[in-house]
């Protein structure tokens, strides 16, 4: 460990990534944008506060798989997008989105869950293909309006199926709780993808407990024909005990370790990407909840490192 380790250095980037390394196989970049929450505002400052408590992990050698990002991270800070309308956002960040997609395997850092249908609609477009989609949220995200409005923060799945972006079986949620209807909260299902309720994992907390859920992501994925994978991980989907940072928490979730558990699970799944959403600082209680982000992305890049073969970029 070197003096530029401490946790309190300045370099602003996540996991003190610089903000230009051409060739840098990992791409960092903030969403900074939640016009589209429905009740605690906040999350276009997630990015910051995940780049901030990422820096807490110092030379950041994950103890699974000893391994590191290192210098094959970039960090390209909050994008240059409009915090007006949704409408707008949508349109600057699908402009944006495909040509960082095409240069390097991007995490993104929300911002609410809306930014998510940009995404799946840049990914559609870069892979000419649809995707398959584990989604850890206590949210459906499958109303079928935003309180009278087209699309919000909880619309976008119902979306993503409407616009054949994601493969119907190959979509996996987990950690659902919210109060919804019950078409709502089925309608993945119907779809014939699957919805682990976070219900369903009370109490399940080793590898073992949780392994029928990694069969059954792997097994979908599988079965679809292994199209690329994408992660989005609402930090909703853990309990406000865990994340209480975040502007629709619900009680009763997962904790940090099951969800830990799970993505570690998931390593040699062919990802192609990620985002983090709906941190917000403002709620937060010692960073617990901007820590929670900044430690499931590093795994997931340091799982994207230890298996290197898994999936390439387009
Ligand atoms: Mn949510």
């Amino acid at each position: 460990m070197s003096s530029s380790d401490y946790p309190f250095a300045s370099h602003a980037g996540f996991l003190r990534a610089p903000g230009e390394a051409p060739g840098a196989r990992f791409g960092v970049a903030g969403i900074a944008y939640d016009g589209a929450t429905t009740n605690r505002p906040g999350a276009r400052f997630g990015p910051a506060a995940i780049r901030r408590a990422s820096h807490m992990l110092c030379d950041a050698v994950h103890p699974l798989w000893d391994i590191a990002p290192g210098t094959a991270l970039v960090d390209f800070g909050d994008l240059d997008l409009p915090t007006t309308s949704l409408a707008s956002l949508r349109v600057a960040l699908e402009t944006a989105a495909p040509r960082l997609i095409g240069a390097h395997h991007m995490c993104w850092l929300g911002g609410d869950h809306s930014v998510t249908l940009s995404l799946l609609r840049a990914y559609r477009q870069v892979y000419g293909q649809a995707l398959a989609l584990v989604h850890f949220d206590a949210h459906c995200d499958t109303w079928e309006d935003h309180f009278g409005e087209p699309s919000g923060h909880g619309t976008w799945v119902r979306e993503a199926y409407a616009e054949e972006l994601i493969v119907p079986q190959a979509c996996i949620q987990i950690g659902i709780r919210s109060p919804a209807a019950r078409a709502d909260r089925e309608f993945v299902r119907q779809q014939g993808g699957a919805v682990h309720e976070a219900r369903a994992l009370r109490g399940a907390e080793s590898a073992a407990q949780l392994h029928p859920i990694i069969e059954d992501v792997r097994e979908r994925v599988r079965k679809a024909g292994s199209p690329p994978l994408y992660l989005t991980l609402d930090i909703d989907c853990l309990d406000p005990a865990f994340a209480p940072g975040t502007g629709t928490p619900e009680v009763a979730g997962l904790s940090s370790a099951q969800l830990a558990t799970l993505i570690e699970g998931l390593v040699d799944l062919p990802f192609v990407g990620m985002d983090c959403v709906e941190v917000a600082p403002a709620y937060d209680h010692a960073e617990l909840t901007s820590l929670a982000a900044a430690q499931m992305v590093w795994t997931y890049l340091c799982a994207r490192l230890a298996h290197a073969d898994s999936a390439e970029l387009p």
